[in-house]
């Protein structure tokens, strides 16, 4: 059935098309298993992920993996600074680096992280499939300069801009840091996933090199994202470093500017199903670089 509609084109979540924002519910399941006594996560860690969107894991590197990615992270960081690659993108006012993309196809330290067992067989049961990597980066929200990234769900660009159908993919984000709630964590809405937020404007062209510093198109309105917080509330799941939130595609999320000192750096790694590869885009665009939405699976 999700195939014809894919084949037939049809756009079952269509956004930035209509002057008034709208609300559609979900048409695709958040856990696509069903659990069983020998499921990687408890039931209970499932039904949470079910109902709240996304799964706090603390302690899941070891501290000699945490050492090496880490080491990783800073020489990368050094190297982004002087470089002119497109990979890189530079906070928004200034030139500190924000973001370094599809560092699991440049660097073989994170692309075994990518294809650690015990991470992937969480995400195999969650999305029910094989995966493969859709996006990777390392945001490095450095102390002072570090800015906001605004509220948004990924799934909604990840469709509009990178025709990924279908909401069967999620996002792991590694803390390098130890994460506070005043050094710009990630701030969720639980429960958020379970609708989809279409949103207003066109897409202007090649709008990525815009929206990865700073996002403007693709943004939720305020009426529904205050709807949306007085029903779930908003969670901030910190820890120490080393410990991953795993999140649905289509969860609203955050996070505040960090003006503390402590560096928040995070290793973001979104696993798409191989039944969900993307097609064309559905904004009818031009189609992202694949070193932010890989397309060669
Ligand atoms: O563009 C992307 O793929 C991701 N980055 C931003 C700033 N928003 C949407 C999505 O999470
Ligand atoms: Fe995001």
């Amino acid at each position: 059935h999700i195939s014809t509609l894919q084949e037939k084109k049809v756009d079952v979540y269509p956004s930035r098309i209509h002057s008034e924002p709208r609300i559609l519910k979900r048409q695709d399941p958040v856990v696509h298993s069903e659990w069983n006594t020998s499921s990687p996560v408890t039931k209970e860690q499932s039904d949470f992920y079910e109902q709240h969107g996304y799964l706090f894991l603390e302690g899941f590197l070891n501290q000699e993996e945490l050492k090496h990615y880490q080491k990783e992270a800073r020489d990368l960081q050094v190297t982004a600074r002087q470089s002119e690659s497109n990979h890189i993108i530079r906070e928004p006012e200034g030139s500190e680096v924000r973001s370094v993309f599809a560092i699991h196809e440049t660097r073989p330290v994170f692309q075994k992280l990518s294809q650690d067992s015990k991470l992937l067989s969480i995400v195999e049961y969650l999305l029910a499939s094989k995966t493969y990597i859709h996006q990777s980066r390392i945001n490095y929200k450095p102390g002072f300069t570090g800015k906001e990234f605004y509220w948004h769900s990924d799934f909604e660009t990840w469709h509009v801009e990178d025709g990924m159908p279908r909401m069967r993919a999620l996002s792991c984000s590694i803390a390098l840091e130890d994460n506070f709630h005043f050094n710009g964590p990630l701030m969720v809405v639980p429960g958020s996933h379970k609708e989809f937020v279409a949103c207003v404007g066109k897409t202007p062209d090649n709008h990525f090199k815009d929206s990865l510093r700073k996002q403007e198109y693709g943004v939720p309105d305020h009426d529904n994202l205050t709807r949306m917080v007085k029903e779930g509330g908003i969670d901030t799941p910190v820890g120490k470093a080393g410990s991953i939130v795993i999140f649905d595609c289509n969860i609203m999320h955050g996070s505040n500017s960090n003006i503390t000192p402590m560096p928040r750096s995070n290793i973001f790694m979104v696993y798409n199903s191989i039944e969900n590869k993307l097609v064309q885009p559905y904004s009818g665009q031009q189609a992202r670089p694949s070193y932010i939405a890989n397309r060669e699976t």
